[in-house]
């Protein structure tokens, strides 16, 4: 956190809320902002264009859809995105099909997060009349354990600094944003770990190779395919961390896809260019509180989860609904408001902690085959049969798999 700059605009802006970055949570809260009236300003640091293409996520839950929906946010997504209700589990050269929608009643939908991102900026800028500042520069957050505080940024047409007055400040602007560094050391904790494993992500521009996710279990590592659409399938390689992409030529991608999701019966992968390809370092870390002062941390800029059980953007779309929602009741002066934005961090943290540890137990799942250590093999492939033997084992996992335990 920075002291307030002298602000070289006319006239210092004053607004209810100024949101952070202008990724899934950000875009949510400031619809939820929106549609009740209340002011706000995102801020975004890449430009529209930037920010509707960038490939990331596509698998998300019922539960978060079903948020959106009721805030009006998911009439494309629900006309568009394909149902999955079954992933398939491939080890020691077999097939095995884990029917997860017939165990919860629920299913997720896949539907990639720069689709979402493009009806969200759209609901909010073009529908309901949003402020949205692209491309600005240097956001910085200013008295933040104040009443008052204010965030100031680089105006991209000008150069000008420019001062936003507020209420409150949202921070949401992801992984490598700068709200979570502007938290005073010593007043909140940030736990952190490393798996020690990276992925190769890839997009391929071909169609999926089975209609649904699958996991590979193999001796030489992980292998994942995540369909997108019709047109694009996202595939994933376990690499050692920190790897060049550039040791991966598209010959060598393709070999070890097909020998590490080979199994008997399976139909061969569809091959196609690869449009994507970077390694990403498996870690995960937890900002706690979630809130400091007058800024509130929503999404990756408060938790980041390795894209092991895809539920990074779930759990952005949950922050924002919950901070969303305590906002409004702030500026309706509702009696139970501040009880309600001190909740908030309690109430995002159980179902963070909740998806980290899912996601360390789905690690050793993915990665124990290929630990080069025979015991850990053992005792992943027992997890594994486990799954298909026992019926509360298979419950338990397509619960966590969904996220829908009744509370976190
Ligand atoms: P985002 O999406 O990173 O958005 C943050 C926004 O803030 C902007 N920004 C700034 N703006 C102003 N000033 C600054 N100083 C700024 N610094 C940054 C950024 O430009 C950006 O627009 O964070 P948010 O909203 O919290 O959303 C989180 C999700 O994007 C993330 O959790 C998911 O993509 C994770 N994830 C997945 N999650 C799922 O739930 N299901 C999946 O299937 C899934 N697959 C994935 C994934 C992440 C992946 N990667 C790339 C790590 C697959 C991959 C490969």
């Amino acid at each position: 956190m920075t002291s307030l700059p002298h602000s070289n605009s006319p006239s210092p802006h004053r607004v209810s809320v100024v949101i952070v970055g202008a990724g899934p949570a950000g875009l949510t809260v400031g619809n939820i902002l929106r549609a009740a009236g209340i002011d706000c300003v995102v801020l975004e640091c890449e430009t529209r264009a930037f920010i509707e293409q960038r490939p990331r996520a596509g698998v998300l839950e019922e539960g978060a859809v079903r948020g959106l929906e009721v805030r009006g946010l998911a009439a494309n997504l629900l006309a568009r995105a394909e149902r999955h209700t079954t992933c398939e589990f491939r080890f020691e050269g077999q097939q095995h099909r884990f029917p997860y929608g017939e165990l919860t009643g629920q299913h997720h939908f896949v539907y990639p997060q720069p689709l979402l991102v493009t009806d969200l900026v759209r609901e909010y800028a073009d529908v309901r009349g949003g402020d949205i500042r692209f491309d600005v520069g240097d956001v910085a957050l200013h008295d933040l354990d104040t009443d008052h505080p204010a965030v100031s940024y680089t105006c991209p047409d000008t150069g000008q600094r420019r001062l936003l007055h507020c209420d409150f400040v949202a921070g949401c602007d992801g992984a490598r944003g700068v709200s979570r560094a502007a938290l005073p050391s010593g007043r909140v904790r940030v736990a952190r770990h490393d798996y020690g494993i990276g992925w190769l992500a890839l997009l391929a521009q071909a169609p999926p190779s089975a209609d649904s996710v699958l996991f590979g279990m193999h001796p030489e590592g992980f292998a994942g395919q995540m369909p997108r659409s019709k047109e694009v399938t996202r595939y994933y390689l376990q690499c050692p961390p920190g790897d060049d992409p550039d040791n991966w030529p598209d010959e060598r991608v393709w070999d070890q896809l097909h020998r590490r999701l080979a199994a008997d019966g399976a139909a061969p992968l569809t091959e196609g260019p690869l449009i994507e390809k970077r390694v990403l370092d498996m870690h995960d870390y937890v900002v706690e509180p979630l809130r400091h002062g007058r800024l509130f941390l929503a999404g990756d800029a408060a938790h980041l989860v390795a894209p092991i059980a895809a539920k990074g953007m779930n759990l952005a779309l949950h922050d924002a609904f919950l901070l969303g929602d305590a906002l409004i009741a702030h500026a309706r002066r509702h009696p139970d408001a501040e009880a309600q934005l001190e909740a908030y961090s309690d109430a995002c943290l159980r179902r963070v902690w909740d998806y980290q540890e899912f996601s360390q137990w789905l690690s050793e799942v993915y990665h124990g085959v290929a630990a080069g250590d025979p015991f850990r093999a053992g005792t992943t492939l027992a997890r594994l049969r486990r799954l298909f033997a026992s019926p509360h084992a298979a419950a338990a996992f397509a619960e966590q798999y969904l996220g829908t335990a009744e509370r976190y």
